[in-house]
Protein backbone atom coordinates (compact mmCIF):
# COMPACT_ATOMS: atom_id res chain seq x y z
CA UNK A 1 0.00 0.00 0.00
CA UNK A 2 1.75 3.54 -0.94
CA UNK A 3 2.08 5.85 1.83
CA UNK A 4 -0.66 8.51 1.84
CA UNK A 5 -0.13 12.13 1.63
CA UNK A 6 -1.26 14.28 4.94
CA UNK A 7 -0.80 17.61 5.11
CA UNK A 8 -2.52 18.35 8.28
CA UNK A 9 -3.28 16.51 11.56
CA UNK A 10 -5.99 18.84 13.49
CA UNK A 11 -6.57 18.81 17.17
CA UNK A 12 -10.17 20.03 18.24
CA UNK A 13 -9.71 20.55 21.78
CA UNK A 14 -12.54 19.33 24.51
CA UNK A 15 -12.98 22.89 26.19
CA UNK A 16 -14.24 24.37 22.63
CA UNK A 17 -16.44 21.78 21.58
CA UNK A 18 -17.70 21.21 25.38
CA UNK A 19 -18.84 23.16 28.28
CA UNK A 20 -15.92 21.91 30.82
CA UNK A 21 -17.79 23.13 33.77
CA UNK A 22 -20.49 21.09 33.26
CA UNK A 23 -20.77 17.11 32.51
CA UNK A 24 -21.97 15.70 29.31
CA UNK A 25 -22.33 19.33 28.36
CA UNK A 26 -21.94 19.33 24.32
CA UNK A 27 -21.63 22.97 22.39
CA UNK A 28 -23.56 21.73 19.35
CA UNK A 29 -23.45 25.04 17.86
CA UNK A 30 -19.64 25.07 17.77
CA UNK A 31 -19.62 21.51 16.69
CA UNK A 32 -21.53 22.65 13.92
CA UNK A 33 -19.49 26.06 13.47
CA UNK A 34 -15.87 23.66 13.34
CA UNK A 35 -17.36 21.71 11.06
CA UNK A 36 -17.97 23.84 8.41
CA UNK A 37 -15.39 25.33 8.46
CA UNK A 38 -13.43 22.26 8.26
CA UNK A 39 -16.12 21.76 5.05
CA UNK A 40 -15.31 25.27 3.48
CA UNK A 41 -11.35 24.33 3.17
CA UNK A 42 -11.76 21.32 0.95
CA UNK A 43 -9.02 19.91 2.92
CA UNK A 44 -7.59 17.40 1.70
CA UNK A 45 -5.03 14.77 3.60
CA UNK A 46 -6.60 15.76 7.03
CA UNK A 47 -6.45 14.38 10.01
CA UNK A 48 -9.12 15.28 12.99
CA UNK A 49 -8.64 14.30 16.51
CA UNK A 50 -10.64 15.83 19.21
CA UNK A 51 -10.31 16.27 22.86
CA UNK A 52 -12.58 14.68 25.42
CA UNK A 53 -13.68 17.68 27.42
CA UNK A 54 -16.93 17.47 29.90
CA UNK A 55 -17.53 14.37 28.26
CA UNK A 56 -14.51 11.88 28.53
CA UNK A 57 -12.58 13.70 31.43
CA UNK A 58 -15.37 13.55 34.65
CA UNK A 59 -15.60 9.78 33.98
CA UNK A 60 -11.87 9.43 33.88
CA UNK A 61 -11.79 10.75 37.18
CA UNK A 62 -14.51 9.69 38.64
CA UNK A 63 -12.82 5.97 38.34
CA UNK A 64 -9.10 6.97 38.62
CA UNK A 65 -8.56 5.25 34.86
CA UNK A 66 -5.46 7.27 33.76
CA UNK A 67 -3.81 5.08 36.95
CA UNK A 68 -5.04 1.92 35.84
CA UNK A 69 -6.64 -1.10 36.65
CA UNK A 70 -6.44 -1.24 40.56
CA UNK A 71 -10.13 -3.04 41.05
CA UNK A 72 -13.03 -4.39 39.21
CA UNK A 73 -14.96 -1.50 39.86
CA UNK A 74 -13.36 0.67 37.71
CA UNK A 75 -14.25 -1.46 34.23
CA UNK A 76 -17.43 -0.26 34.45
CA UNK A 77 -15.73 3.30 34.65
CA UNK A 78 -13.80 2.19 31.32
CA UNK A 79 -16.57 1.30 29.53
CA UNK A 80 -18.53 4.29 30.22
CA UNK A 81 -15.62 6.68 29.32
CA UNK A 82 -15.35 5.03 26.22
CA UNK A 83 -19.12 5.08 24.99
CA UNK A 84 -18.97 8.90 26.53
CA UNK A 85 -16.71 9.69 24.06
CA UNK A 86 -18.25 7.71 21.52
CA UNK A 87 -21.60 10.15 21.82
CA UNK A 88 -19.46 13.14 21.89
CA UNK A 89 -17.87 11.73 18.66
CA UNK A 90 -21.10 10.88 17.35
CA UNK A 91 -21.62 14.88 17.57
CA UNK A 92 -18.77 15.73 15.98
CA UNK A 93 -19.24 12.93 13.23
CA UNK A 94 -23.05 14.58 12.64
CA UNK A 95 -22.07 17.55 12.19
CA UNK A 96 -19.22 16.61 9.20
CA UNK A 97 -21.23 14.10 7.44
CA UNK A 98 -24.43 16.48 6.96
CA UNK A 99 -21.78 19.41 5.84
CA UNK A 100 -21.14 17.04 3.25
CA UNK A 101 -17.14 15.77 4.66
CA UNK A 102 -16.84 12.42 3.93
CA UNK A 103 -15.56 11.68 7.44
CA UNK A 104 -15.16 8.79 9.27
CA UNK A 105 -14.52 7.63 12.46
CA UNK A 106 -11.31 5.87 13.78
CA UNK A 107 -11.87 4.46 17.57
CA UNK A 108 -8.24 4.57 18.89
CA UNK A 109 -9.59 2.31 21.79
CA UNK A 110 -10.05 -0.72 18.46
CA UNK A 111 -7.11 0.15 16.72
CA UNK A 112 -3.82 0.82 19.47
CA UNK A 113 -2.56 0.03 22.46
CA UNK A 114 -0.47 1.77 25.03
CA UNK A 115 2.40 0.63 27.23
CA UNK A 116 2.29 2.38 30.49
CA UNK A 117 0.38 5.06 28.79
CA UNK A 118 2.74 5.69 25.71
CA UNK A 119 0.92 4.66 21.90
CA UNK A 120 2.77 1.47 21.69
CA UNK A 121 0.95 -0.97 19.06
CA UNK A 122 -1.27 0.80 16.05
CA UNK A 123 -2.72 -1.19 13.72
CA UNK A 124 -2.75 1.63 11.42
CA UNK A 125 -3.88 0.16 7.94
CA UNK A 126 -7.28 1.24 7.58
CA UNK A 127 -6.28 4.72 8.55
CA UNK A 128 -4.00 4.79 5.80
CA UNK A 129 -6.37 3.11 3.28
CA UNK A 130 -8.90 5.38 3.97
CA UNK A 131 -6.07 8.20 3.34
CA UNK A 132 -5.62 6.95 0.40
CA UNK A 133 -8.90 6.80 -0.57
CA UNK A 134 -9.56 10.68 0.01
CA UNK A 135 -11.44 10.25 3.97
CA UNK A 136 -10.94 12.19 6.45
CA UNK A 137 -10.18 10.09 9.69
CA UNK A 138 -11.98 11.70 12.53
CA UNK A 139 -10.50 9.91 15.99
CA UNK A 140 -10.32 11.02 19.74
CA UNK A 141 -8.82 11.25 23.43
CA UNK A 142 -10.13 7.62 24.55
CA UNK A 143 -10.18 5.06 27.00
CA UNK A 144 -7.45 2.60 25.84
CA UNK A 145 -5.65 -1.01 27.19
CA UNK A 146 -2.41 -0.63 28.30
CA UNK A 147 0.65 -4.02 28.15
CA UNK A 148 1.10 -2.73 31.71
CA UNK A 149 -1.45 -0.73 33.55
CA UNK A 150 -4.54 -3.31 32.14
CA UNK A 151 -6.19 0.33 30.63
CA UNK A 152 -5.31 4.25 30.68
CA UNK A 153 -6.26 7.03 29.19
CA UNK A 154 -4.53 8.16 25.85
CA UNK A 155 -4.91 11.49 25.64
CA UNK A 156 -5.78 13.55 22.08
CA UNK A 157 -2.55 15.46 22.50
CA UNK A 158 -0.48 11.89 22.02
CA UNK A 159 -2.35 11.05 19.15
CA UNK A 160 -1.85 14.38 17.27
CA UNK A 161 1.84 14.07 17.69
CA UNK A 162 2.01 10.22 17.17
CA UNK A 163 -0.10 10.72 13.94
CA UNK A 164 1.44 13.63 12.77
CA UNK A 165 5.32 11.83 12.66
CA UNK A 166 3.69 8.48 11.54
CA UNK A 167 2.07 9.95 8.87
CA UNK A 168 4.70 12.71 7.75
CA UNK A 169 2.31 15.39 8.34
CA UNK A 170 3.43 18.35 7.25
CA UNK A 171 1.86 20.68 10.39
CA UNK A 172 -0.37 20.20 13.44
CA UNK A 173 -3.06 22.89 14.10
CA UNK A 174 -4.19 23.04 17.31
CA UNK A 175 -7.64 23.98 18.07
CA UNK A 176 -7.66 25.48 21.94
CA UNK A 177 -10.33 28.00 24.17
CA UNK A 178 -7.49 31.12 24.27
CA UNK A 179 -5.43 32.88 22.00
CA UNK A 180 -2.72 30.53 21.79
CA UNK A 181 0.22 29.46 24.41
CA UNK A 182 1.18 31.77 27.10
CA UNK A 183 4.10 32.15 29.19
CA UNK A 184 1.38 31.74 32.54
CA UNK A 185 -2.31 30.70 32.39
CA UNK A 186 -3.98 33.17 30.89
CA UNK A 187 -7.02 31.88 32.75
CA UNK A 188 -5.99 32.38 36.59
CA UNK A 189 -3.23 35.16 35.62
CA UNK A 190 -4.25 38.35 34.21
CA UNK A 191 -0.30 39.29 33.56
CA UNK A 192 0.41 36.39 31.29
CA UNK A 193 1.82 36.93 27.62
CA UNK A 194 0.78 35.36 24.61
CA UNK A 195 3.77 34.01 23.06
CA UNK A 196 3.60 34.31 19.29
CA UNK A 197 6.39 32.53 18.29
CA UNK A 198 8.10 29.53 20.02
CA UNK A 199 11.23 27.66 18.98
CA UNK A 200 11.80 23.95 20.15
CA UNK A 201 14.37 25.31 22.49
CA UNK A 202 11.38 27.79 23.89
CA UNK A 203 8.98 25.27 24.47
CA UNK A 204 11.27 22.76 26.24
CA UNK A 205 12.29 25.57 28.59
CA UNK A 206 8.17 26.35 28.83
CA UNK A 207 7.75 23.10 29.93
CA UNK A 208 9.39 23.55 33.02
CA UNK A 209 7.98 26.78 33.85
CA UNK A 210 4.25 25.99 33.15
CA UNK A 211 2.32 25.39 36.20
CA UNK A 212 0.09 22.94 37.31
CA UNK A 213 -3.06 21.88 35.03
CA UNK A 214 -6.88 22.39 36.30
CA UNK A 215 -8.36 19.17 38.36
CA UNK A 216 -10.65 18.59 35.70
CA UNK A 217 -8.16 17.74 32.93
CA UNK A 218 -6.64 14.11 33.44
CA UNK A 219 -4.50 14.61 30.75
CA UNK A 220 -2.66 17.75 31.69
CA UNK A 221 -4.15 21.07 30.34
CA UNK A 222 -1.74 23.03 28.17
CA UNK A 223 1.47 21.66 30.09
CA UNK A 224 0.23 18.15 28.55
CA UNK A 225 -0.27 19.93 25.09
CA UNK A 226 3.01 21.09 25.37
CA UNK A 227 4.85 18.13 26.53
CA UNK A 228 3.42 15.78 24.22
CA UNK A 229 4.07 18.22 20.81
CA UNK A 230 7.63 18.25 21.41
CA UNK A 231 8.65 14.96 20.09
CA UNK A 232 6.69 16.52 16.95
CA UNK A 233 8.30 19.57 16.55
CA UNK A 234 11.74 17.79 16.87
CA UNK A 235 10.88 15.72 13.41
CA UNK A 236 10.59 19.32 12.03
CA UNK A 237 6.83 19.36 12.18
CA UNK A 238 4.92 23.10 11.75
CA UNK A 239 2.73 23.76 14.82
CA UNK A 240 -0.10 26.41 14.87
CA UNK A 241 -2.06 26.83 18.10
CA UNK A 242 -4.96 29.06 17.87
CA UNK A 243 -8.18 29.72 19.36
CA UNK A 244 -10.83 27.65 18.00
CA UNK A 245 -13.48 29.74 19.81
CA UNK A 246 -12.93 32.47 17.06
CA UNK A 247 -15.40 32.08 13.89
CA UNK A 248 -12.96 31.34 10.67
CA UNK A 249 -9.76 30.53 12.63
CA UNK A 250 -9.85 27.03 11.80
CA UNK A 251 -10.55 27.84 8.85
CA UNK A 252 -7.34 30.15 8.26
CA UNK A 253 -5.08 28.06 9.69
CA UNK A 254 -6.28 25.03 7.66
CA UNK A 255 -5.50 27.29 4.91
CA UNK A 256 -2.53 28.47 5.87
CA UNK A 257 -3.67 32.14 6.30
CA UNK A 258 -2.18 34.59 8.34
CA UNK A 259 -4.19 34.13 12.10
CA UNK A 260 -3.77 35.53 15.79
CA UNK A 261 -2.16 32.48 17.84
CA UNK A 262 1.26 31.30 18.08
CA UNK A 263 3.60 29.02 15.82
CA UNK A 264 6.12 26.53 17.04
CA UNK A 265 9.19 26.23 14.52
CA UNK A 266 12.23 23.72 15.20
CA UNK A 267 14.19 27.02 14.96
O1 LIG B 1 -9.08 15.82 26.07
C1 LIG B 1 -8.83 12.75 26.84
O2 LIG B 1 -8.46 13.41 25.66
P1 LIG B 1 -7.94 14.93 25.70
C2 LIG B 1 -9.99 11.82 26.58
O3 LIG B 1 -7.41 15.19 24.34
C3 LIG B 1 -10.59 11.23 27.81
O4 LIG B 1 -6.85 14.99 26.73
C4 LIG B 1 -11.29 9.97 27.64
C5 LIG B 1 -10.56 11.76 28.99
Amino acid sequence: MSEPRVDTVLKIGGSVITDKNGELAAKTNEIDRIAEEIQKTKAQGLVIVHGGGSFGHPYAQRYGLKEGFKQESQKVGFSETHHVMTVLNGLMMDALVWHGVQAISIAPSSCLITENGRIKDFVDAPLKRYLNMGFMPVLYGDAVLDTKLGFTILSGDQLISYLASKLHAERIVVGVDVDGVYDSDPKTDGNSRLLKNLTLQDLKKLRTKLGKPTLSDVTGGMLGKITELVPAVEQGIHVTVVNATKPNYVYRALKGDPVEGTTIRKE
